[in-house]
């Protein structure tokens, strides 16, 4: 399989967390690539021009980090990263660090193309409200202890989110006022598929 991705991608950096956690990094090819270049091979593969994409064994080519999570959960003997006994709770979660993904990228690149006066901006209010309300409602039910020695979706998914927000919205300081996040996050980035694909 090739898996299309940057560096500092988070949807990539995601689903490449999901192949390792999967045990599945001998049978992916990181085809390393620049999206806003508009990369011949990228479209083919993904007509939208994002990564991550996936060409899977039999050529067909998988868009959307989440879609490509739940196909690679499928593969390989390792603990799922969907595990039916948890679907409810694992689904939220991924959903809330989606939300956050999105609100910190969307917030990122709005400004790297229309200047950072964009954050006044109604949209750029509103997604700002959006992330800190995803923050306080992570600090509500996460904490340290809830962490599981196999990791899902879910933490997957807030974990990358929130390294996101330290990586390229520093000055969101989102850990300053919310401790049991911080704790949690410390303990999920803790682990190698983490360190491995750190952003940089
Ligand atoms: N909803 C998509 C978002 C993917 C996305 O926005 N990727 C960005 C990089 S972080 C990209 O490739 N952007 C290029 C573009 O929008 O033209 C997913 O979950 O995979």
């Amino acid at each position: 399989m090739e898996l299309f991705l940057n560096a500092t991608s988070p949807y990539a950096r995601m689903v490449r967390i999901v192949v390792l956690e999967k045990g599945l990094a001998e049978m992916v090819t990181l085809r390393w690539c620049d999206p806003w270049t508009d990369d011949a091979a990228l479209l083919d593969a993904n007509p939208a021009g994002r990564i991550p994409a996936l060409i899977i064994q039999d050529g067909t080519a998988l868009s959307e980090s989440f879609i490509i999570a739940f196909y690679l959960d499928g593969l390989g003997r390792s603990e799922p990263i969907i595990p039916t006994a948890r679907l409810n709770e694992v689904l939220h979660l991924a959903g809330l660090g989606q939300g956050l993904m999105d609100g910190a990228f969307t917030t990122v690149i709005s400004r790297k193309h229309l200047g950072s006066e964009v954050d006044d901006s109604v949209l750029g209010q509103r997604r700002w409200r959006a992330m800190q309300r995803i923050l306080d409602r992570l600090e509500t039910e996460l904490d340290e202890s809830r962490v599981a020695p196999a990791m899902t979706l879910g933490e997957i998914s807030v974990a990358v989110a929130l390294d996101y927000l330290g990586f390229r919205l520093p000055e969101a300081n989102w850990a300053s006022s919310r401790p049991r996040l911080e704790a949690w996050h410390r303990r999920v980035i803790a682990g190698q598929s983490f360190q491995e694909t750190a952003f940089k």
